[in-house]
Parts: structure tokens; sequence; C-alpha cells
């Protein structure tokens, strides 16, 4: 009988052990399953094709973004390589709480330089408000293996209930590498934040305030990067939504410049032409 009990006692403590494993490893990874015949070429690095949020959770009613609610699921479509006409396959992470996606939806951008798209979305934590994180497919090789991976964040705002708008991304400084473009607290704050990938972090590498890409219950993002005479610059409104603003990098800082009154949100998106 003693021997029955010291079996069960240890059974339950490994089954303890391995759901704390589980929780903790949710929010950072999750298993890649095939919809096709298994690849077996020479590389297997997926090439995410697009991205989505689904199950939406009240859990953390914020409600700036009109009828999107949070969600708590991302899921990427990839190519096991660039170029592969089949062997699709689709990758789910589940945020465990107090983490959701508080977004218009995931962007696929290039954010390291070598062509192949990252994820960019934006995450909110229930006590600490939103954050930039920026995800990749793992090679998958590894049979079963575990296939997001977070390559960094921005820290979290700090507050709950704020928020931050990414609208684009660009080599802004010129220095070869990209910079991803968003405004904090479009509805309060109004500051435009370029941050670059350095290490496992999005650190900042210029800042602007005055300037605006959203407004409450508002269903999309505006504001756009775009490339004139070799110079990257972020197109925005001015805080009080009257003007159009064009924010470029000069002279190691930005700078704004007006584009005139702003007639329809709309603008905002449309103006990827130079002039
Ligand atoms: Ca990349």
């Amino acid at each position: 009988m003693n021997i029955i009990f010291r079996l069960l006692s240890i059974c339950l403590t490994l089954l303890g052990l391995l759901s704390m494993v589980t929780t903790q490893a949710v929010a950072e990874i999750s298993k890649i399953t095939s919809t096709g015949a298994p690849y077996t070429g020479p590389t297997s690095m997926p090439w995410p094709l697009s991205a989505s949020l689904s199950d939406p959770t009240d859990r953390y009613p914020h409600g700036v973004l009109g009828r999107i609610p949070s969600f708590t699921t991302l899921t990427v479509e990839a190519q096991i390589c660039e170029g592969c006409p089949e062997a699709r396959v689709s990758a789910r992470l589940t945020l465990p709480a107090p983490l959701v996606f508080e977004d218009v939806a995931p962007r696929l951008w290039d954010i390291t330089g070598d062509g192949r798209p990252e994820i960019v979305v934006v995450q909110s934590h229930e006590n600490l408000g939103a954050r930039l994180t920026v995800w990749t497919l793992r090679d998958t090789q590894e049979e079963a293996a575990p296939l997001f991976r977070m390559i960094a964040a921005t820290d979290f705002i700090g507050t709950r209930f704020r928020w931050l708008a990414p609208f684009g991304a660009g080599d802004f400084t010129g220095d070869g590498a990209i910079e991803i473009a968003y405004v904090e607290t479009p509805h309060l704050g109004k500051v435009l934040r370029l941050v670059g990938l350095e290490g496992d972090r999005l650190v900042e590498q210029a800042s602007l305030a005055g300037v605006t890409n959203h407004r409450i219950g508002e269903e999309t993002i505006s504001g756009t990067v775009r490339s004139c005479d070799g110079r990257t610059e972020a197109i925005l409104a001015a805080s009080d939504w009257r003007r159009m603003v064009a924010v470029h990098w000069q002279n190691g800082a930005l700078s704004s410049r007006d584009l005139g009154p702003l007639r329809d949100v709309g603008e905002l998106t449309r103006n990827d032409s130079c002039g």
C-alpha cells in the first residue's frame, strides 16, 4: 500500500512539473503542424506568407479598435522554404493571461534585412499596456520543434490601457538598418517612435511628439512610410488632425514639414507617392 501511495505521489509531482514547463513555454513557442506532405529538401526555414489573429477574449476590455477585440491566438501560414510550391505549414501561438494581442492585424515586414519577413504585432499586458513584438518561425528540421520565436520586443508602455500603433518600417537614419515606426499612445501622448533591432530588444533610435495616426474606435491604423529621393519619411496627422505632416531624419534628429490640410483620414495611407 505504502509503495502505491509513493508511486502516486511521484506521478503527481511529475505532472505538476510538466504543467509548469508547458505554461511557461506557451507564451513563446508553438508547435508547427504540416498540412501537406513532409518536405525533405535542403532547406527548411519557413517563409511566412500570411498572418492573422483569432480567438477573441474579453479579459482586456480596452476597446479602442471599434469592433476589433483583443485576441489570444496568432496564426502564421508559411512555406517550408522560399519558392517551394507545396509543403505549406500553419503555426499557431496562443498567449496565456495576462497577455493578449491588441492589433488590427499582424504585419509581415522584414526587420532583420535578409529579405525574409518577420511577424510584427502589438501585444498588451493586462497591467502594463502595450508593447511591440517581432516574431520569426524557427527551422523545422528539428522534428516536432516549437516554431514560433519572439526575436525582439520593446518594453511595455507601463500602464494598463495604453496602446501603440505601428504603421511602417524603413531605414530612416541611413545606417542600413531598419527602423519600425509607431505612434505611442496616439490618443494621448501622440509620440512617433522609431525602434531598431539591437540583440533581442527593439531600441528607440529617435522620437518626435505632436503627431498621430489613430482615433478611438477606428478599425484601421493610418500613416505611411515612403521613400522619396533616397530619403525615408513618415506621413502622419498632426496631433489636432487638421494637417498632414511628413517626418524625416535630418542632422541627427527627426524633423517634420507641413503637407497641407488633412481633409480625409484615408489621405494618410494613400499618400505613398512623393511630392
Ligand atoms: Ca528578415
